[in-house]
């Protein structure tokens, strides 16, 4: 496989004007006809004329109308043309049904649809399959299904054929075609200036139901946009529609985004708050790409994160606007340290905008993407809301309909504010997260903050510079009072103090407020100090960290010393738990414990070699004796936050729910999970089925409830799904290499389904104890089956290899262990280009 660099990136030599396609549809042979009007670029110094092209059957070629035999590779095809404007015609034959890939043009449950980003494009004709390559395109569909969809607007319609015309110039990646026997979900938007436009959720027959949430999902984004970001929506009608198999979550192509069907469809019965939240999320995400990424897209996929980055922090926005705005903001940090701080410190560590590829598939990341977004939310904090809005502004408007990078994004910053932001470029271009140390002094009523930062090398990666690191900052006073308010302080230097001056007495300080840098703080601290902002500061985030960090480090010291759990966090737990002053939601977070990964990271940071087993004792023994704490509390809490209202999944019903399920997990501890058996009798929504499931199944009370689950949902597959993973999942450290096996040869496990692959091999590596038990068995089982897996669908297999990223943390037998199953698997025959860059990478 062959290394890309972005350093290496030329203009195309010829630019796309229209495309016309016409497809004609059959399970095996499938005819796509192309004409396409292409021009040589004035910006390109070559007249080699290259097209993408993988695993085609080339019918015939035409260039202005003369046939000609190209010269065919692997990767595509050369042929001689004009140096001037001229037709390109072709002919080509594909294999829907044997693309179990799921790129390019495939098969679902009969029926036929698309996923083209980043480079699928080409497996369903000969083009420049690039993001810089954007043209206009009509496509006629010929079949026999009942609904055939394409991007754009419908322009004729009649019988076995359907024709679209999308005006708007797109890259390929965009392009998407829908083409089954599927029902609507219909309603209509009027955008602000009066365009009436069509919605449709497309679903399998059966699914009708589970559509409304995500159409009012839909409709609270478009008005989102308009109100926030000025930006409406551009076409007459917008399709979603909704796939069984699909390898990640959604897709934004152009008018008709295409869906993994666990991402859109939704009820009571069947999904979770969480659930709920999730899709209203995914929604927002892919209707806010019609502006960032689809009017405005990527130079190359280096740029990635100018799309992504930004639409995740639009869609944050949208969500913290939605529900609670400290909520959101502290789920997407827990998040962003499980999975970027974690991607950051290992071999898969890279920058937000990487410099090198093999496979770009494998750069679908949580770099590129959430912390690509954390940098879009420092720029914001850094310029101020109003400068912020005004870049932006400036942003559509200068580059609408362009294709374009991180430079010209920053540009419009630049222009708009007169800062020069090439310092904070680094942002881009670093990888590793920065570690803030901290230290204070207080004196003659001066207190003063001194910064240290300094970032680790990463793969590739020795020496990192300073960056710009925006650092929210309040200071109490020793009744609890605010005596300074959020200030912002921008660090620019690798050593910088900072002074406030005038205070009556030494304050206590909250540092990094709501999060304001994708940085580890390190400060020497006290469970007093911890205690204290839990119990008084007014950040909502920090309030949030204190609580946590006393419980991360009450736990560190039981794994490390054997220490017994401790008192200043169960008492400090208790007393936020009871103050009925804050917010459900809040609460049920702050009840979270550090996961297991984490507790392992941190070990690993502080110079221990974690043992898995260790951790998940010392989480067993803090949540037996936090039960025991809060004996009396739960049962009030448990009974106090049941929801009588009838079930919406609004933040405030969600949040309720979450604090009686948390205090349902410490009741289970103590009654066996008699609360917790009737719970799952009486509930009507899933959020309290599936809580009262996975509580049974934690208490070993769970067998007669997993076939109970199992014959109520055993139709619907995105809950049979769960009742996959939540056996895993909870499965005892020793059983769950056992489970995952056994759940393997299940009737309904399929290795060609990602959502069900997922849901098995993925909750695997999701419980840290069973997947490193000792012996090895998870590491094998997980790579038997990816090996299996990567031959059908390499993109999976190989985005699922990272749960062997944090092998260099354990101790050597496990790291033998684990080498020797990343060694078998390099070893393969004919394994994927995917796979072997993400095993090569995490083996270096
Ligand atoms: N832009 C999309 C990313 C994507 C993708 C989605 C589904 C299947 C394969 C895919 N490859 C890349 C999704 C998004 O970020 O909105
Ligand atoms: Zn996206």
């Amino acid at each position: 496989p062959q290394t890309i660099y972005l350093s290496d990136y030329t203009p195309p030599a010829f630019l796309v004007e229209e495309v016309h396609l016409t497809f004609r549809l059959n399970p095996k042979k499938t005819r796509v006809i192309s004409k396409i009007r292409f021009k040589p670029n004035p910006a390109s110094k070559s007249r080699d004329f290259f097209l993408h092209g993988e695993g085609l059957r080339l019918v015939s070629a035409r260039v202005d109308g003369q046939a000609v035999e190209p010269e065919l590779t692997d990767e595509g095809l050369t042929c001689a043309v004009p140096d001037a404007p001229f037709v390109w015609e072709a002919e080509v034959e594909i294999d829907p049904q044997g693309n179990t890939a799921l790129e390019g043009l495939y098969m679902s449950n009969g029926m036929y649809c698309t996923q083209c980003e980043a480079e699928g494009f080409r497996k369903i004709t000969y083009y420049p399959d690039r993001p810089d390559v954007m043209g206009v395109f009509t496509v006629r569909i010929e079949g026999d299904e009942k609904v055939l969809l394409s991007n754009g607007n419908l322009v004729a319609k009649g019988d076995g054929f359907a024709e679209w015309h999308d005006p708007w110039p797109k890259p390929a990646y965009l392009f998407a075609l829908v083409a089954g026997d599927l029902v609507n979900h219909p309603d209509r938007f009027t955008t602000r200036s009066g365009r009436e436009v069509e919605l449709n959720i497309w679903v399998r027959p059966g699914d009708e139901g589970k559509c409304a949430f995500g159409m009012e999902a839909l409709k609270k984004s478009m008005a989102w946009d308009e109100k926030t970001y000025g930006r409406e929506y551009d076409l007459d009608v917008f399709n979603v529609v909704a796939v069984d198999d699909f390898n990640m979550g959604a897709m934004e192509n152009k008018g008709l985004n295409i869906f993994n069907s666990s991402c859109v469809l939704a009820s009571q019965e069947t999904s979770t708050d969480a659930n709920f939240e999730r899709i209203e999320a995914i929604i927002a995400h892919e209707y806010f790409h019609n502006w960032t990424g689809n009017r405005i897209t990527c130079r190359d996929w280096f740029q990635l994160c100018l799309k992504e980055g930004l639409t995740v922090f639009r869609d944050s926005e949208f969500t913290a606007d939605m529900r609670s705005a400290p909520v959101k903001r502290i789920s997407d940090v827990i998040a962003l340290r499980a999975r970027q701080f974690r991607e950051d410190n290992g071999p898969l560590a890279h920058p937000v905008r990487p410099e090198s590829f093999v496979e770009i598939n494998n750069f679908y990341t949580a770099t590129v993407y959430e912390k690509g977004a954390e940098v879009i939310g420092m720029l914001k904090r850094l310029v101020g809301d109003a400068a912020y809005a005004k870049a932006v502004d400036l942003y559509f408007e200068r580059h609408d309909g362009q294709a374009c990078t991180i430079e010209d994004w920053l540009k419009v910053f630049e222009d708009a504010t007169g800062r020069d932001l090439s310092q904070f470029k680094r942002w881009y271009s670093q990888a590793g997260t920065p570690r803030l140390r901290v230290t204070d002094d207080f004196k003659d009523g001066t207190y003063t903050l001194h910064f240290e930062q300094e970032t680790p090398p990463t793969p590739g990666q020795d020496e990192k510079a300073p960056q710009v690191i925006p650092i929210a900052v309040g200071l109490l006073g020793p009744n609890g009072d605010e005596v300074v308010e959020t200030r912002f302080l921008e660090m620019t230097e690798a050593k910088q103090s900072f002074t406030f001056e005038g205070l009556g007495a030494r304050p206590v300080p909250s540092i990094l407020r709501d999060f304001s840098a994708p940085v580890i703080l390190e400060r020497e601290t006290d469970n007093a100090e911890r205690a204290f902002l839990l119990a008084h500061d007014t950040d909502p985030f920090n309030k949030w960290e204190a609580g946590r960090d006393l419980a991360r480090d009450g736990l560190i010291e039981m794994i490390v010393n054997g220490a017994a759990p401790d008192d200043a966090y169960l008492d400090a737990a208790l007393t936020m738990a009871r103050d009925d002053t804050l917010d459900p939601a809040f609460r049920a977070l702050a009840l979270g414990l550090p996961s297991q990964d984490e507790l392992a990271q941190t070990l690993h940071e502080r110079g221990h070699t974690p043992d898995p087993q260790a951790i998940w004792d010392a989480l067993e023994t803090l949540r037996h004796a936090r039960a025991e704490h809060f004996q009396d509390l739960a049962p009030r809490l448990y009974a106090q936050y049941q929801v009588a209202k009838p079930y919406a999944p609004d933040a405030e019903q969600s949040g309720a729910r979450a604090l009686a399920n948390a205090a349902l997990g410490m009741i289970t501890r103590l009654d066996g999970g008699a609360q917790a058996g009737r719970q799952y009798d009486s509930a009507d929504n899933m959020t309290q089925q599936l809580a009262a499931f996975s509580n049974l199944l934690q208490a070993g009370q769970g067998q007669d409830a997993v076939t109970r689950f199992y014959d109520q949902w055993k139709e619907d597959r995105l809950v049979i799904d769960k009742w996959f993973m939540l056996q895993i999942v909870h499965a005892a450290p020793e059983d769950a290499a056992k489970t995952t096996e056994a759940l393997t040869q299940h009737p309904d496990f399929t290795i060609r389904n990602p959502n069900r692959f997922r849901s098995v091999l993925g909750a695997l590596a999701m419980n840290p104890a069973g997947f490193h038990h000792a012996g090895g068995e998870g590491y094998r089982v997980l790579a038997d089956w990816l090996i299996a897996l990567d031959p059908l669908n390499p993109q999976t297999a190989a985005r699922m290899c990272s749960a062997f990223e944090t092998w260099k943390r354990y101790d050597r037998e496990r790291q033998a262990m684990i080498a020797d199953q990343l060694d078998r698997i390099l070893a393969t025959k004919d394994l994927s280009p995917d796979t072997t860059e993400m095993v090569s990478r995490i083996r270096n």
